[in-house]
């Protein structure tokens, strides 16, 4: 077969010789990067702040440079290590203590970050809710975490059934200053609060975060990390970032998806690099005059992102000097080969692509600068990491064969628990692997090539949306009975979220009514879990047990064939 390939990068990177570096490897090496190498004191937020605001080299360098718009701001690691011991001082004085689950339910914004490093110098564990999400999901999160402090603003609190959560003791407002009357007002605090803060030293191995992901069955799952992650942050941020002191760095992913913590916080700040944080949703035009304005050099996007600026089209990048941009990444779904072919005549760059999860923390298998592009494969596993394909019995198989997505287990950034559900937790392990969900194939090189999740998660615009959330919404509707909901594949969102309904006795097909259902899960659950497309169907499949059999609707939906369905109900 005739392959396209990108060479690697000609820059003398630390990677040079993949296969040499990947034999010698251990973990162990890293920590000769952090402090507490030395001084035996573990905070992630030491790491990535204190030890840059205690270093005069670096205390006044920019470390997140905010830019949204309505608001313009620069805060140096001094500033930032200040403000969040400030607030770490008012989260102390509301008696948050070590292991306190602590939410943060707001939109990015330089308090978002001082609350969010306040919150880990506690010693407490930090849970990011996406700003889009509505009541339900805002629920199901806090009563599963039983979070006992909640951040949030004015207009977000609507969307929090205080009344409903027992545990959760006390909110903090980040509006306008003072305007908080029957809350905690986050700026009057703030302004009352010191600027030294203890800070609490804890364990590699104690909790820092919590980010709940959607699977295919059940309510969304909390993936609990721990401050040891800051390892595998560290050395990709190094390998796959390729961060250099001077760059400017742009994720753009917001904190309440991993990709917004590991690499939108964690890896840029634990090397001192300054930190782009753009707020709000974006148009092909704010995307490239964010990366001009800013002269960012290293950037981390999406697929979604970057197929809506290809169909954007050439002549409106044109108007636009990105000379500075030297490095790009991409996460969360499938990087078309298209796309890095574009990538290639648009910004003369490679465009790199880079598979992980919520639940393994960090990059796990990527295209390194230092290795050559196969464009549509996700690349190869980085230095510490065996990543294979597995039967279902956790055997590995050969080459070219389809079959599970699978990672050795245990990697510096690998989740520690599913937050009160240990069992689930047990589940992702087969034979001494982590099962990804996905399947995948790797060639006789060693590259690994994306084939399509195994269960029934979707996912749209790089967003993960379990269909089980969907569902449940969908039947509150008076009006809908039964409920199945599939992902559907979408030339720029990757897929789209078909539901297929039965109605209830006394309704009647209309217009009106689809669009009803579909924004009473919009404003119920949040704006990206509703389904773009409602189907009335008589009945919706399932198994004799009861189980919706998406497979089937899926078969449908595509022309497929059906494959085995002797399971099906009558
Ligand atoms: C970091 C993140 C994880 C799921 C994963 C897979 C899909 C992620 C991908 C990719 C193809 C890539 N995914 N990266 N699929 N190519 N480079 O995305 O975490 O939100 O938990 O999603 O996303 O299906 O299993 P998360």
């Amino acid at each position: 077969m005739d392959m396209q390939v990108i060479p690697a990068r000609s820059e003398n990177y630390n990677l040079k010789d993949y296969q040499k570096v990947r034999e010698n490897f251990k973990w162990d090496d890293v920590n000769k990067h952090f402090a507490w190498n030395e001084t035996g004191k573990v905070n992630i937020a030491y790491e990535a702040l204190d030890r840059h605001a205690e270093n005069p080299a670096k205390k006044d360098k920019v470390a997140l440079l905010y830019s949204a718009p309505d608001r313009e701001e620069q805060l140096t690691f001094s500033d930032l290590s200040k403000q969040s011991n400030k607030f770490a001082n008012v989260l102390k004085k509301h008696q948050v203590n070590k292991g306190d689950r602590v939410f943060l339910f707001m939109p990015r914004s330089p308090e978002f970050y001082a609350a969010f490093f306040g919150i880990l110098k506690t010693g407490a564990i930090a849970g990011p809710l996406f700003e889009a999400f509505m009541e339900q999901a805002v629920r199901d999160r806090l009563q599963d975490s039983e979070a006992s402090v909640l951040i949030t603003t004015p207009e977000l609190i609507e969307r929090v059934p205080q009344d409903e959560l027992p545990q959760l003791e006390t909110v903090i407002l980040v509006g306008e200053a003072g305007v908080a009357h029957t809350y905690i007002d986050y700026h009057t605090e703030m302004a009352g609060a010191s600027e030294a803060f203890d800070i609490e030293w804890v364990d590699l191995e104690d909790g820092m975060l919590l980010h709940y992901t959607s699977g295919s069955t059940g309510k969304p799952k909390g993936v609990y990390h721990v401050h040891n992650a800051m390892i595998q942050h560290y050395a990709t941020g190094e390998w796959v970032l390729d961060l250099k002191e001077d760059d400017v760095y742009w994720c753009t992913a917001d904190p309440g998806w991993v990709t917004g913590t590991s690499y939108g916080i964690f890896a840029p700040w634990l090397h001192g690099v300054t930190n782009v944080i753009r707020g709000g949703r974006f148009t092909p035009d704010d995307w490239y005059e964010t990366l001009e304005k800013n002269k960012i050099t290293v950037w981390y996007t999406a697929p979604t992102a970057l197929r809506m600026l290809v169909s954007h089209g050439e002549e409106a990048l044109k108007k636009y000097d990105l000379l500075e941009l030297r490095h790009i990444m991409s996460v969360g779904e499938p990087l078309n080969p298209e796309v890095v072919t574009w990538g290639l005549k648009a910004f003369n760059l490679r465009i790199h692509d880079t598979w992980w999860m919520t639940e393994t923390g960090a990059q796990l298998i990527v295209n390194l600068p230092a290795l050559e592009i196969r464009p549509g494969s996700m690349g190869k596993p980085i230095p510490g990491i065996v990543a294979s394909i597995v039967d279902n019995e956790g055997n590995e198989l050969p080459p070219n064969q389809m079959g599970n997505l699978a990672i050795k287990e245990g990697w510096p950034s690998m989740m520690r628990q599913i937050w009160n559900n240990p069992g689930k937790y047990e589940s992702y392990f087969i034979n001494g692997w982590y099962v990804s969900g996905d399947s995948a194939y790797r060639d006789e090189d060693g590259y690994f090539w994306f084939q399509g999740r195994l269960d029934d998660v979707i996912n749209t615009s790089g967003e993960r949306v379990g269909p089980f959330e969907v569902e449940s919404k969908l039947i509150e509707h008076p009006a809908v009975a039964e409920a199945g909901v599939i992902g559907k594949p979408h030339p720029e969102r990757g897929e789209i979220i078909k539901a297929f309904i039965s109605l209830n006795e006394g309704y009647e097909k209309s217009d009106e009514l689809l669009e009803e259902i579909r924004q009473f899960v919009k404003t119920g659950l949040s704006a990206h879990a509703a389904p773009r497309e409602i189907e009335i169907r008589d009945s919706i499949p399932k198994t004799r047990s009861g189980k919706i059999m998406r497979r089937l609707l899926k078969s449908w939906e595509l022309g497929l064939p059906t494959g085995d369905t002797s399971t099906l109900e009558e």
